[in-house]
């Protein structure tokens, strides 16, 4: 781990009174860290914060005295404290009550800082009398939450009480994100999941400062979101999945809980409505969407089919429109995710037509473009977001016409590849990816040509054609999405494998007592008792 230098005289020179009023003035803040005879490890952080120093001195402890304080200009910190102190008091079992600023003895505060304005950032203050967490904007209060919470010990991720020291050494972090974009995107298509499970993915993805959920919201085999203007799709369309399941289908009212949910984790959904290919569910349902009239039967099966809309159908713009419509009102961001991938009954030509016609329809909702890779064929404005997956050269020419990257290269990132030959579950045609090669990779180099200031950042991707649970979908997304997340977030200087999969290894308990399933890889050395 990486020791930034020392700074607190000037942390706490330009921070007295707030100090002073959080409890951090006791002797242990105030001696000098150097008499400390031995040092405490350093704790094993994922994503790696930039600079962590241990201070020194006795440890912080949370007991039945301790309070969570909130002084911050934005309203949403309130709601970060509740969800802090919610969360402490499950494992703790003590009070933790949220107060006013000030009037606690013995307290975990957030505050505002005016020191490092930065949208993400945070500062994390641990000495004996108290922690201090200071972030400019909410979200990065709500990121140091997450790193006090991988600071106490892995008993405190259990959901019932536990007799458990829950001290934290003393230390200083200061600590912001590499890439603006740090992604998660779940299928629930192929197979379908539920708001509650969709709900339990994002709690993993907020443990890593994972800050967007892209939601693979229609594909052949299904359609998952309930349209008010053409109900057919969901109750007719989302009605089986892969291998003929019942399937099912988000209400909206059940979309917007999701889409709440992740907010208060200050986590971004990007909805995605695949177009033209991938839509043999919504010609199912609706007959005049076919070029011909005729509906085709709804299909269960694994690999892709050559499906496309009617490109010369004024219906079909008609349809989009209401559907992008409707999800645009359900979207709280500025995106919209239209696939545009693997259009392979779509001659080129309709191709680019189309792609035109949908991007007019997107912005006149006054939202952003987002298209995977292909979308790079037809003219995108300057600004759209493509996702890159296998192919450089259209990733090269969408980023010819000034747009931005986020790179979920199959080899890397898809975590439906199997880790290897004994993996029970996924595909395997972009080879196998172990832990090791989902961790060691960088976006700002991956695709020639392309670097860091072109790229917004990483994005893994699950698909579920071969995953059918939700056990399925936390094996093959443990351990390997930590590592995702650290490409995201963290500097790349100083970064070792050797170094991580340690690190990677103390986690192991956290995912068990959040009763999460994980690849016991070889490559990482657990040392833990299975618990499950
Ligand atoms: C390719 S990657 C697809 C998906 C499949 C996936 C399976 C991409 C944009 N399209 O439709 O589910 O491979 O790994």
């Amino acid at each position: 781990m990486h020791h930034g230098p020392r700074r607190r005289s000037v942390l706490l020179a330009g921070t007295a009174g707030l100090a002073t009023a959080a409890g951090l003035t006791s002797t242990a803040a105030a001696a000098p860290a150097r008499t400390t005879p031995v040092a405490p490890p350093p704790p094993a952080l994922i994503p790696r914060p930039r600079t962590l120093e241990m201070t020194g001195g006795r440890p912080f402890e949370i007991t039945a005295h301790t309070a969570v304080a909130v002084r911050h200009r934005a309203p949403e910190a309130r709601r970060t404290a509740e969800y802090l102190a919610t969360w402490l008091r499950r494992a703790t079992g003590h009070a933790v009550p949220v107060v006013a600023f000030g009037t606690a003895p013995h307290a975990i505060t957030l505050a505002g800082d005016d020191e490092t304005p930065s949208a993400e950032g945070y500062r994390l203050d641990v000495t004996h009398g108290g922690v201090l967490l200071r972030a400019t904007e909410p979200a990065g209060l709500f990121h140091a939450t997450q790193t006090l919470r991988q600071l106490l010990p892995a008993a405190a991720e259990s959901a019932t009480p536990q007799a458990s020291p829950w001290t934290i050494a003393p230390l200083h972090i200061e600590d912001a994100p590499r890439f603006p974009w740090r992604g998660a995107m779940l299928d629930v298509a192929r197979h379908f999941f539920t708001a509650e499970e969709v709900k339990r993915y994002v709690d993993i993805l907020a443990m890593y400062k994972i800050n967007r959920l892209h939601l693979h919201l229609s594909d052949s085999q299904g359609w998952r979101l309930e349209i008010k203007s053409w109900p057919r799709l969901a109750t007719y369309g989302g009605s089986t999945e892969v291998g003929g399941g019942t399937g099912g289908y988000f209400t909206q009212r059940e979309y917007a809980d999701i889409v709440r949910h992740a907010a208060e984790r200050h986590i971004m959904v990007i909805p995605e409505i695949d177009m033209p290919a991938h839509v043999n569910a919504a010609k199912a349902s609706y007959a005049e969407l076919a070029c011909d009239g005729v509906a085709p039967p709804l299909y269960t099966g694994e690999t892709g089919i050559p499906v496309s809309l009617c490109i010369d159908k004024d219906i079909t713009y008609r349809f989009i429109g209401d559907v992008l419509g409707e999800l645009a009102d359900l979207t709280p961001g500025p995106y919209l995710h239209i696939g545009g991938d693997e259009a392979l009954a779509t001659p080129p030509e309709d191709y680019r037509t189309f792609i035109g016609r949908v991007r007019q329809t997107v912005h006149g909702l006054g939202k952003q473009m987002i298209g995977w890779e292909e979308v790079g064929l037809a003219e995108i404005a300057s600004g759209t977001v493509v996702q890159f997956w296998a192919d450089a050269k259209k990733a090269q020419g969408a980023l010819a016409q000034g747009a931005e990257l986020v790179l979920s290269p199959s080899k890397k990132a898809y975590f439906d590849m199997k880790y290897d030959a004994d993996t029970p579950y996924g595909h395997d045609w972009a080879g196998y990816t172990d832990v090791q090669d989902g961790y060691t990779w960088d976006p700002a180099t991956y695709i020639p040509g392309v670097g860091e200031d072109q790229v917004l950042g990483a994005e893994s991707a699950l698909w579920t054609e071969r995953v059918k649970t939700f056990d399925e979908v936390q094996y093959m997304t443990l351990p390997r999405l930590p590592g995702l997340a650290e490409i995201g977030w963290s500097p790349v200087d100083g970064r070792t494998w050797e170094e991580y999969r340690v690190r990677l290894a103390t986690h192991a308990p956290r995912w068990s007592g959040l009763g999460w399933q994980y690849h016991r890889s070889v490559e990482v050395p657990w040392g833990d008792p299975v618990t499950r």
